[in-house]
């Protein structure tokens, strides 16, 4: 399965398209199966269905632990580098690792989880996060891992939505110099939440939590009960492995819905190729596990390969700028893969970060979440890499699974704020707004996939039409990804943003509806609408336009009440970056809001409005942009 040329690549990618049965089938041997697939590949895209490696029966944890805890026992499967740096590291061999997340399983059986239940898990980024999400996969529980920046509110819609049975938490958490209260947040979620049974919380800060009588438990309390011995769940190859949340472009976060096989299989073959890892170098991925990345590339991708995967529980500015660097110093760590607002906020404060760290370690850097510019980009190969470490920038999405289009790391030729090539089995296409392809280089559409690879999304929870609606039916018979993408002379790919009524801020995805909703459960708010526009640091910022019942009498104070709001609705990173008053919404006369608009008056682009003579009310624009300031 490895690529070690552009040859190979080429060969790989050319078998790939030609007969992806066997090209996958073939990659799939190099995994543990407890019993053979029956067909590699079933699929339609226009009455979504997909099947990969059907009748196959497999655990993936035993594709992460057991065989590595057999082969290799004391090589560092988890190095954890703690939030204070005057703290020790750790670091699980895949022994010790294998162990405890045994040991974890069985408190989850104790505590009356079986095959197909739902976990939630809202942790900081700790190991016992990482054995927390392995332990579900070894006894077949669906785990859904939302993210520790998270409302109450937020982790309550999650939960309701899957019928969640267990949360898995801890007392505290630490960000920086913050604080932040884990176990309070999920009580309050409860309250609403009458599918939770059980609740295991792990110790980290030990701050004063209330513990409820035969709901709450110990984790530390709960794993002395039972054993370490915990054989693996039969899984199908189809059997749901995880649900991960995303926004999209309606109000409703959906349930992404990921499964064993194809998952394991494709999240593997990509962390392998892309980054090129060799046997002994350290991975350091800098997500959240509450986000895709974290799923791929911390825990899956790494430990099916049997790598070493540091694990980082702090922010990058904390205790300074130079934390990352510090990290990589500290850990020899050989392959750095972050996203591009770290990078170009790390900029901002200077060389003398980065300047007297020993950075020598370093082989290759990666990017993704969002588009990377060209400053960051150069920025990053030359004071990081020092212009000797190839950078993937790779593109991909949670419904994706795994890696889509990439450079491979030192194999494929980079050039600055390209994804360059499409992956092994990855068959791009451009379309225009009518779906007809747009063929040939030097081109522009919107990028869309036409064939299945193993990770591609199965579902959304609950709820099969919208992923039918949400991803094939805007172009039948191809998956639709949101983003629209040029094709440059050379064939290269690069991503321009998202299509859709989505905004990446700071390479998190958020909806914009989600955040209407939001700022429209703040009393005294008639309407509001939000959109996207060009931030330094966070490539989008979010703009927001409040139509209240009354003028505020105190403007800045109302906006200070708003901001909390959102952060109780939804969480700070849904907080607008910027709020205008307005007494009308540019809107059509069928009562569509014209958000082409209202972005470019955010841009600050109010000289190319457009025609605005279609609205309902075009004096509405000119006080917008007189009250935006222009
Ligand atoms: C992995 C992840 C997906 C959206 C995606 C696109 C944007 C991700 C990118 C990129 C340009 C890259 N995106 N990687 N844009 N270049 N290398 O981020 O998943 O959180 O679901 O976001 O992020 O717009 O559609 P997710």
């Amino acid at each position: 399965m490895r690529i070690r040329s552009f040859e190979d690549y080429e060969k790989a990618y050319k078998e790939s398209v030609e007969d992806p049965e066997s090209f996958w089938g073939e990659v799939a041997q190099e995994f543990v199966w407890k019993k053979p697939w029956k067909k590699v590949l079933e699929w339609d895209f226009n009455n979504y269905d997909v099947k990969w490696f059907k009748g196959g029966k497999m655990n993936i944890t035993e594709n992460c632990l057991d065989r590595h805890a057999h082969n290799k026992p004391n090589q560092p499967a988890i190095i954890w580098e703690p939030n204070d740096p005057a703290e020790e590291s750790i670091t699980l061999t895949y022994k010790v690792l294998f162990d405890r997340v045994c040991s974890f399983a069985n408190v989850l059986k104790k505590n009356g989880v079986v095959k197909g239940d739902i976990v939630c898990i809202y942790m900081p980024m700790i190991p016992e996060l990482t054995i927390a999400v392995l332990a579900c996969a070894r006894i077949g529980a669906i785990h859904s891992v939302v993210f520790g920046g998270f409302s109450a509110q937020s982790i309550a819609d999650r939960i309701n939505d899957s019928q969640c049975k267990m949360v898995i938490t801890t007392d505290g958490a630490v960000r920086g110099a913050k604080h932040v209260p884990m176990k309070d947040t999920v009580d309050d979620a409860l309250i609403g939440c009458p599918s939770v049974k059980k609740v295991i919380v792990a110790t980290h800060t030990r701050t004063p939590v209330s513990m409820i009588k035969g709901r709450d438990a110990w984790w530390e309390h709960e794993v002395k009960l039972v054993s370490a011995d915990c054989p693996a769940e039969e899984m199908d190859s189809e059997d749901p492995l995880f649900i991960l949340y995303t926004s999209g472009s309606t109000g409703k976060p959906k349930g992404v819905v990921h499964t064993c096989g194809g998952y394991m299989i494709y999240s593997t073959y990509t962390f392998q190729n892309v980054f090129q890892y060799d046997p002994g170098d350290v991975f350091f991925c800098t997500a959240d596990v509450g986000w895709i990345t974290g799923h791929s590339y911390i825990i899956y991708g790494p430990l099916a390969s049997g790598a070493q995967s540091l694990m980082f529980e702090g922010v990058p500015t904390y205790p300074d700028a130079g934390r990352f660097w510090d990290i990589i110093d500290k850990h020899k760590v050989n392959i750095f893969y972050t996203a591009p607002t770290a990078i170009r906020s790390l900029m901002g404060f200077g060389d003398e970060y980065f300047k007297e760290k020993d950075l020598s370690s370093l082989k290759v850097l990666g990017s993704v979440g969002e588009p990377i510019n060209e400053e960051a980009w150069h920025w990053y190969n030359d004071n990081i890499g020092k212009g000797k470490c190839p950078i993937v920038d790779t593109w991909w999405q949670t419904e994706t699974g795994g890696i889509m289009i990439s450079p491979l790391a030192g194999i494929t030729k980079t050039k600055p704020s390209f994804a360059t090539l499409p992956l092994p089995g990855i068959q791009p296409m451009l379309v225009d707004e009518h779906g007809v392809e747009i063929e040939g280089n030097g081109v522009n559409g919107n990028l869309v996939i036409k064939f299945p690879w193993p990770s591609i999304i199965r579902t959304t929870w609950g709820d099969h039409e919208r992923c039918k609606t949400t991803y094939f039916s805007t172009y039948p018979g191809l998956y639709f990804t949101g983003d629209g993408c040029q094709r440059d002379e050379d064939g290269y790919y690069k991503i321009t943003g998202r299509v859709d009524d989505v905004i990446n801020v700071s390479g998190h995805r958020i909806g914009t509806a989600e955040v209407e909703n939001a700022l429209n459960m703040h009393t005294g708010v008639v309407e509001s609408a939000v959109v996207g526009y060009p931030h330094d640091i966070k490539g989008q910022g979010i703009y927001a336009y409040i139509i209240c019942e009354e003028t505020p009498e105190d403007p800045e104070m109302t906006k200070r009440d708003i901001l909390m709001t959102v952060t109780r609705v939804i969480g700070p990173i849904a907080k607008p970056d910027k709020i205008l008053f307005v007494s009308g919404l540019p809107k059509t006369r069928s009562g569509k809001i014209m958000r082409r608009i209202l972005r470019k008056i955010a841009e600050g682009d109010v000289k190319n409005l457009g025609d605005i003579s279609t609205l309902l009310d075009p004096t509405v624009v000119e006080e917008i942009v007189k009250g935006a300031g222009y």
